[in-house]
């Protein structure tokens, strides 16, 4: 049984594969390859791993989760860091046809629950270092809470439940049973706008290429050295070309455990490291420390850095290039599918003020007005798009699927964009109700969800205050009966939950919300108090 998506209509589907987008190949292409390769695949502090024993690993937890009753078209609900163990156990369930969602490191029990609600796990695999592990407290609520979860295994445990063992032991033999290239491989989580938090369906087929075409038009090779800084799930850290495309290069992936310039201008310098994917919040603290307290010879093995996830100003696009020595290479993405990024050889101007074009020739990218027709070249609007690697819908959200995806397919980003006549996509804002919090995305309308949950508070409106280095943080407008303080309500939200990223970075209390004329709130007056 494979999960239920929306598929790509058949002449599409027959499209993609005549041009070679897909090859129907499963994701585990990419390592099974180099299954007896001696080269360094992953260093994560002190511990290495070749190819050869990546694979093995790989292998030995698929054999044992199979022994074990895993069954293609299950699915698996996994948190971990940015560790080796990450990328076994992705390739692991993947091999066997478990489908993962991977929750994000910073993610809490509300998240957990909320992804865990919509795909009903039958593996639960997390790491007894994250706050909600240290006891087993959360684990008995969520195993009661969730009767489909058979099996849980504990990165950093001892015993019975420890993945760790079953990475090691060599007991069993695994016979690979992938989901069909065309179905299914795994959840990807989106940023969303929305009360719960969205997944997306994605395939063997559309990921590989996003992947295999990032990592060609980076020119990755067996000399690659990336530093994986953002959190390993992030889509752009793993595909674009992220580790994934490392790997597919046959290079090697070196983890961090947080963006600091000190541990990180350490890994770069003694790994030799060549590449790298940050957010613009990370440029911003490295050319602090450079100015600061220099560096730059630690950084001289750093040939590109890419920089994406939220808007990246000039002034600091500019600066990569002179203060850094190295290349800069703008990233637009989305996990729902769609990357656009400027190439290697474009001229400076395009590189710092763009971000870039699609990675691929059938990508259809058209900008709309508010009525929904389609606007000439450079002029502003919402990008529109459909692809071979962009999603036609969210995992069992029809309603919502119905206002993000038009009649043809095309995906409704909530992006402000424009796009030059020669094909190149400018960022200028965004129209969804997110808040970009250093490429941490946050949706208003859950956090707004949550503190209506508290018996004072009648309204709540959540919006985006500008910020130096965040780019933006977050400011809650509260109505409430009785007067709270900050410091209460950021204990409320955190006793749901909620990952910190989320909290409200300010809050205001106000008499009542301001309307716009059709009785929404009226978001855009909130923000502009926010600046008077
Ligand atoms: P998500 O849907 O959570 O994967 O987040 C994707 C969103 O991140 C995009 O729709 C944009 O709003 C934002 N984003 C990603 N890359 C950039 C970029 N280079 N510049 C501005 N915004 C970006
Ligand atoms: O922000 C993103 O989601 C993102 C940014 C750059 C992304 O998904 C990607 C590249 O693939």
């Amino acid at each position: 049984m494979c999960i239920a998506y929306t598929r790509w209509p058949e002449q599409f589907a027959a499209r993609y594969r005549l041009k070679g987008y897909w090859q129907d190949l499963p994701l585990t292409h990419i390592v099974t390859r180099y299954a007896s390769n001696q080269s360094i695949a992953i260093v994560d502090r002190e511990r290495h791993f070749s190819y050869q024993q990546f694979n093995q690993s790989i292998d030995n937890l698929a054999a044992y989760l199979q022994y074990k009753g895993a069954k293609c078209g299950e699915t698996a609900l996994v948190q971990l860091g940015n560790v080796a163990e990450f990328y076994i156990v992705f390739f692991a369930l993947l091999r066997i046809g478990v489908v993962p969602v991977n929750a994000l490191y910073s993610h809490q029990s509300h998240e957990l629950n909320a992804y865990a609600q919509q795909i009903n796990p039958t593996l639960f695999i997390a790491d007894r270092q994250h706050s909600l592990f240290v006891d087993d407290g959360f684990l008995t609520t969520f195993c009661a809470r969730y009767s489909s979860v058979r099996l849980v295994l504990l990165n950093n445990d001892i015993g019975a439940r420890s993945l760790n063992n079953m990475i090691r032991q060599t007991h069993y033999q695994v016979i690979a049973t992938p989901t069909p290239a065309d179905e299914v491989a795994f959840f990807q989580l989106s940023g969303g706008s929305t009360g719960t938090p969205k997944l997306i369906p994605r395939t063997h087929n559309d990921y590989l290429y996003s992947v295999r075409r990032c990592q060609e038009i980076c020119q990755l090779n067996r000399h690659t050295c990336y530093l994986c800084v953002l959190p390993s799930a992030h889509n752009f850290c793993l595909s674009s070309p992220g580790a994934l495309g490392v790997f597919m290069a046959g290079g090697c992936v070196v983890l961090a455990n947080n963006p600091s310039p000190d541990h990180c201008f350490k890994l770069i310098e003694q790994h030799g490291v060549n590449i790298s994917a940050v957010v613009p919040s990370i440029v911003n603290l490295w050319l602090q420390a450079l100015r600061e307290r220099g560096g730059h010879k630690q950084l001289s093995s750093l040939r590109l850095l890419q920089v994406g996830g939220a808007s990246l100003t000039s002034l600091l696009a500019k600066r990569i290039t002179g203060e850094m020595n190295c290349q800069l290479q703008q990233v637009f993405g989305m996990a729902e599918g769609l990357v656009c990024c400027t190439r290697l050889n474009d001229a400076l101007d395009k590189i710092t003020q763009t971000q870039g074009y699609p990675i691929c020739p059938d990508d259809e990218l058209w900008v709309a007005n508010e009525q929904g027709e389609k606007l000439a070249s450079g002029e502003m609007g919402h990008l529109m798009t459909r692809g071979p690697y962009t999603i036609r819908g969210y995992f069992n959200s029809i309603e919502h699927n119905q206002e993000t995806f038009d009649h043809e397919g095309f995906y409704y980003s909530g992006d402000l964009v424009s796009i030059s006549i020669d094909g190149y996509l400018t960022v200028h804002g965004r129209v969804k109700d997110q808040i970009n919090r250093g490429g941490e995305k946050i949706a208003a309308e859950e956090i707004e969800n949550l503190l209506l949950q508290h018996n004072a508070i009648t309204q709540a409106a959540l919006v985006s205050v500008e910020h130096d280095v965040l780019g933006e943080k977050s400011c809650a407008y509260l109505v409430t009966t009785t007067p709270l303080r900050a410091a209460e309500i950021r204990r409320f939200l955190n006793q749901q939950g909620i990952a910190k990223y989320k909290l409200p970075d300010f809050i205001k209390f106000i008499k009542a919300l301001p309307l716009t004329a059709v009785g929404k709130v009226d978001k855009r007056k909130l923000r502009e108090w926010l600046i008077d």
